[in-house]
C-alpha cells in the first residue's frame, strides 16, 4: 500500500492547548504522526511518498477564499498588529447574534477580529507553520487521490493536522482545511462519478457535512459519540439527512457511551447498506482511532482487533478506497491501531 507523508506536518507544533477551561499541553501533536510513521515504516509492504503540490485551486473549490487568504498571513499579522507570541488563538468570536436588527455584518480588518471570524473555537492555535504544515496535509490527501485514480485499490495519506472539523469557512477542532472533502471533491470534479466519505473518527465531522449538506455527487456517512454529550456537540443528529438535492445524501450514527466491537461493527455495517445504496465510484475515509478504548478525550471502547475488522468491513465494499488520517490521541496505541485498520483492510481484498 502506498502511503503519502510529509515531513511539513511537523512544522505545525502547537505547546497549548485552551479546553476545559484550562490550558494544557496539546492532545494534538507531531509525536502523533510520527508513531504512525514509524509503526507503518516497519511493514515493508507499506510504501512511503511525499506528496506532489497541487496548488491552491483544489482547497479554493471546497473553502471561502478569504479563509485561505487569512490563515496564510494570520501569523504574521497577528506578530505585527498584536505581539509576538509562540502561538496565536482567538478572544472573540463573531456570533450572528451581536447584530440582531442591525443587518449583515462583514469581516473587520484588526487581526483579533479576523481570527474571531474565521476560527470556531479555542483548541486550534496558529503558530509560525501551521499555514504550511495544513497545505502539506491538502496536498497528502492529493496526493493519495492521485495514487488511487491511477489505478491503485487503496491508499493511505498520513495527514496533519487533520481536517474533518474545517468548514467552507471556519476553522477548529484542531482541523485548518478539510483534508477529505478537498480529496472528495477533487474525484468528483476528475471523474465526475459520485463518492462517499465515510468518517469514522469519533467526533462528528461538521465541517465535511457541511461542505455536501446540499449536494447529491458526494454521500456523507458518520459514526460518532452522540453529540449531546461530545464534540462538536451542536452537529451530528440522527436528523440531520442533508437538504435540497442533498436530502437523504447525509447518514448520522450516533453512539452510547462506551460502545465496543460488536455493537460498532453493527452499525458500521449499516452504513455500509447506505453506502451501497448511494452507489458511489469512490469512497474517502476519514479515519480517526480516537473511537479506541483509551483515547483520553473520547469514551468509546473499540479494541486495536476491532479496528482491523473495520477496516475488512469498509474493504467488502469493493471500491477505490482513499484513507486520510483523522484524529487519535492514545499516541502510545495509535501506530498500531492505524496499522490493524490498514492490515484488516488488505487482508479483505
Ligand atoms: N472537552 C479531531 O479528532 N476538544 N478533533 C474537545 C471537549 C477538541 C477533535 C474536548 C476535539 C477536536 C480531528
Ligand atoms: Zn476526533
Amino acid at each position: 500500500m502506498q502511503v503519502v507523508y510529509s515531513p511539513r506536518h511537523l512544522l505545525h507544533d502547537p505547546s497549548t492547548e485552551i479546553e476545559a477551561s484550562t490550558s494544557h499541553s496539546p492532545y494534538e501533536h507531531t509525536g502523533r504522526a510520527e508513531t504512525i510513521k514509524a509503526t507503518l515504516s516497519a511493514d515493508e509492504q507499506f510504501r512511503f511518498r511525499e506528496p506532489s503540490d497541487h496548488g491552491v485551486a483544489p482547497i479554493t473549490a471546497v473553502h471561502d477564499e478569504g479563509l485561505v487568504n487569512f490563515l496564510s498571513v494570520a501569523w504574521a499579522e497577528y506578530q505585527r498588529e498584536v505581539g509576538e507570541r509562540r502561538e496565536v488563538v482567538p478572544d472573540i468570536f463573531f456570533r450572528r447574534e451581536l447584530r440582531n436588527q442591525m443587518g449583515a455584518a462583514s469581516e473587520p480588518s484588526a487581526v483579533s477580529a479576523r481570527l474571531g471570524w474565521w476560527c470556531f473555537e479555542t483548541t486550534t492555535p496558529l503558530t509560525q507553520g501551521s499555514y504550511e504544515a495544513a497545505r502539506a496535509a491538502v496536498d497528502t490527501a492529493l496526493t493519495a487521490t492521485d495514487v488511487v485514480l491511477a489505478g491503485e485499490r487503496v491508499s493511505y495519506g498520513l495527514c496533519r493536522p487533520p481536517g474533518h472539523h474545517a468548514t467552507r469557512d471556519l476553522y477548529g477542532g484542531y482541523c485548518f482545511f478539510n483534508n477529505a472533502a478537498i480529496a472528495a471533491h477533487d474525484i468528483v470534479s476528475r471523474t465526475g462519478g459520485k463518492v462517499t466519505v465515510l468518517d469514522v473518527d469519533y467526533h462528528h465531522g461538521n465541517g465535511t457535512q457541511e461542505i455536501f449538506y446540499d449536494r447529491d455527487d458526494v454521500q456523507y456517512v458518520s459514526l460518532h459519540g452522540d453529540p449531546q454529550r461530545a464534540y462538536p456537540y451542536f452537529t451530528g443528529y440522527a436528523d440531520e439527512t442533508g437538504s435540497g438535492r442533498g436530502r437523504g445524501a447525509t447518514f448520522n450514527v450516533p453512539l452510547a457511551k462506551r460502545t465496543q466491537d460488536d455493537a460498532y461493527l453493527a452499525a458500521l455495517a449499516d452504513c455500509c447498506d447506505e453506502i451501497s445504496a448511494f452507489g458511489p465510484s469512490a469512497v474517502v475515509v476519514s479515519l480517526g482511532l480516537d473511537t479506541f478504548i483509551t483515547d483520553p478525550i473520547a469514551d468509546l471502547a473499540l479494541s486495536t482487533q476491532g479496528f482491523a475488522r473495520s477496516g475488512a468491513l469498509v474493504a467488502q465494499l469493493g471500491l477505490p478506497t482513499v484513507v486520510l488520517q483523522e484524529g487519535g490521541y492514545d499516541v502510545e496505541a495509535l501506530g498500531r491501531n492505524v496499522h490493524a485498520w490498514l492490515t484488516g483492510f488488505v487482508g479483505a481484498v
